[in-house]
């Protein structure tokens, strides 16, 4: 047998490195929609930088056990991440494994997002088992050694060769690394350095940012102004003292309670639509009209899905995106809105039907300053979906343990987390009450609006309540969504606008969710100003009339009722870089100039976003500063 004959059928290091790079080909055609050959190469570096790293092991066994590790790993790796991307639309780094002991009580939602595409990621096995079984029946002895273990000893790459391969390809991946190093957006990143250098150098970075701060705390403050500055941001009273002018509507509702309801997966398009004649929001809609409805907000959340958007309601922080909030800086002292308003003497306290663990919530909470939470035992399990309890259950203990809290004389912070609405969105035959038309029977869409309309009634149940106790008009209350619905791969956004009747935008509209702030004291108006979910604390402490001191506390969002122009970033489900201004969303490219920019307005491409660039810069630079400022916040004790 010739020496290349050999190194081909009877080599782990050749076949399983063959095998990895065309399942890291159909990772870059299925995610990043490209194949090259420039990317193939780079991919054939990083495999063998292991792949070499594992033929210098002199012991057969060991390398054989490590072979068939890699090729495990590499196939769940890429084939995970596939799945992944699906969902939320950037690259898995090695930080979501952190969460994988969620997927159980998500399974319906990861069963909804694979395709068949999947499969091929296994056809290797299937063709080296069905060779297996061939050649058992023919020889009647294990051949199994086919590819793993030849009969006559596995060819073996010579250690000069193995060594000089290590090198090649460590030196390869570095200067690729080193070559992309100053592209923000995520996903060119990936797609120019591949799946495997990608994760190296999100490791790098975590470890070399943990080293040192790239600014001081004491110099944040100054630095956001300076960024501020650099795009024309300007509001009335001040950045943070609330020295200065004082600003529209201050302290309009002060010492009222506050109640703040996030809304799972909901989507700003469904108030004031109709289906068939019926409203799908009903409740919100005449809520909207008699509150700030704020239709231009769009979520900002991050690895940490729904508890990130819990993360940056009550911090006006910018979720990393590095790593779920919850799980990466539980352990500080994160300044937040209980415990501004716990400084006011309010009763504070949390409600979710999940587990407290989901999430690390257990820890969020506390870090959070939250007297009190209410997690699955405090809720009756009416069997509504696979988490549990319904939303109408969760309002109906949330109405009690308000009760319990207004009977102190104090004001209380009650934050409600709904779930009914939680992706696939299927909810019990009996709890849909829309009549919905035959194209849309059946459909995800269709799901989605039942789901919403259950949502939306049962929020009902809420505000009927606090009518009842004699609380509405002591209470402000506020809505908002944690992020999208709606699955891009099942619902192709031509589709859902000639459904709906409705201008569905595959971006814009998918991630804007609705804002309504009800405020006893105030008339109903419809504020355009766009806004991110950073911007929930400064809105509504205004409106509560709280102040704060930039050495406590420091928010990133910014008062909707009091900003003259706002630009807000948005990353993980966009690439770093993008973000909403008035006018526009903008996505970059490798960089600004390569960017797309969509008007908000008529979701038309806007071709000349030049204008635009120092909302860029200042984006970059304002998310950074909000990263540095988490990552320096002090321990808790
Ligand atoms: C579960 C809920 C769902 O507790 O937060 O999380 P999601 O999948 O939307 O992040
Ligand atoms: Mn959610």
């Amino acid at each position: 047998m010739s020496e290349l004959t050999r190194l081909i059928r009877k080599s782990p290091f050749f076949i399983v490195t063959l095998l990895i790079l065309l399942k890291a080909q159909l990772f870059r055609i299925t995610v990043f929609s490209n194949f090259s050959p420039l990317g193939l190469l780079i991919d054939l570096m990083s495999i063998l930088l292991i792949a070499s790293l594992i033929e210098l092991i002199p012991f057969r066994r060991t390398r054989r056990v490590l072979y068939g590790l890699y090729w495990l790993l590499a196939t769940l790796a890429l084939l995970g991440a596939t799945v992944y991307f699906r969902y939320f639309g950037s690259v898995a780094t090695y930080t979501t494994l952190f969460e994988v002991g969620q997927l159980p009580a998500v399974k319906n939602s990861v069963k909804s997002l694979i395709t068949p595409v999947e499969g091929l990621y296994f056809v290797d096995l299937v063709v080296m088992a069905a060779v297996w079984l061939f050649r058992r029946g023919r020889t009647r002895r294990n051949t199994w050694s086919y590819s793993f273990e030849p009969q006559r000893g596995p060819f073996r790459l010579p250690y000069l060769a193995a060594i000089s391969l290590l090198v090649v390809s460590l030196l390869t991946s570095v200067f690729v690394l080193r070559a992309s190093a100053g592209t923000a957006n995520e996903l060119k990143r990936a797609e120019q350095v591949g799946f495997a250098n990608y994760q190296a150098s999100i490791l790098w970075k975590d470890v070399a940012e943990n080293e040192k701060p790239a600014i001081a705390m004491k110099d944040i403050p100054a630095a956001m102004k300076a960024a501020e500055r650099s795009t024309a941001i300007t509001r009335p009273g001040t950045f943070s003292t609330m020295s200065g002018a004082t600003p529209a509507y201050f302290g309009s509702e002060k010492g009222k309670n506050l109640i703040v309801v996030q809304l799972e997966a909901t989507q700003n398009f469904v108030i004031g639509l109709k289906v068939d004649g019926q409203e799908i929001t009903p409740v919100m809609n005449s809520l909207a009209g008699e509150s700030f409805y704020f239709p231009q907000v769009f979520q900002q959340i991050g690895q940490g899905n729904t508890s990130d958007a819990e993360f940056t309601s009550n911090t006006s922080i910018y979720p990393t995106a590095a790593i779920a909030m919850s799980k990466g800086y539980s352990d500080r002292d994160l300044p937040s809105l209980p415990k501004l308003l716990k400084a006011q003497g309010y009763t504070t306290m949390t409600l979710h039907p999940n587990e407290v663990t989901f999430w690390d919530r257990d820890k969020l909470y506390p870090a959070l300053g939250f007297d009190t939470y209410y997690d699955k035992p405090a809720f009756t399990n009416d069997h509504f979906n696979n988490f549990g309890a319904s939303d109408e259950e969760l309002y109906r203990v949330g109405l009690e343990k308000i009760q319990e809290a207004a009977d102190q004389n104090k004001p209380f912070y009650a934050q409600f987390v709904s779930l009914s609405s939680h992706h696939p969105f299927e909810i019990p035959e009996d709890k849909q009450e829309l009549k919905l038309p035959e194209s849309l029977e059946g459909t995800q869409l269709g799901h989605y609006l039942q789901a919403i309309h259950y949502t939306d009634k049962a929020l009902g149940t809420l505000i009927q309540g606090l009518k009842d106790k004699g609380l509405w008009d002591k209470t402000v209350l506020v809505l908002y969504g944690d992020h999208f619905g709606l699955q891009p791969k099942d619902n192709d956004p031509e589709e859902v606008s000639a459904k709906l009747g409705i201008n569905y935008h595959s971006q814009i509209s998918r991630f804007n969710i609705p804002l309504i702030v009800h405020a006893p004291g105030q008339e109903g108006k419809q504020v355009e100003r766009t806004g991110g979910q950073v911007d929930i604390l400064p809105t509504v402490a205004n409106l509560l009339g709280l102040s704060w001191v930039e050495d406590q506390f420091i928010p990133f969002g910014r008062d909707l009722l009091n900003t003259d122009r706002n630009v807000i970033g948005m990353r993980y489900y966009l690439p770093t870089g993008s973000f909403y201004n008035d006018d526009i969303l903008f996505v970059p490219g490798t960089g600004f100039d390569d960017g797309t920019a969509y008007s908000l307005k008529t979701h038309e491409k806007v071709e000349d976003f030049s204008q635009y660039k120092s909302d860029y810069e200042y984006i970059l630079e304002w998310m950074k500063l909000s990263d540095e400022y988490v990552k320096q916040l002090p321990k808790r004790k």
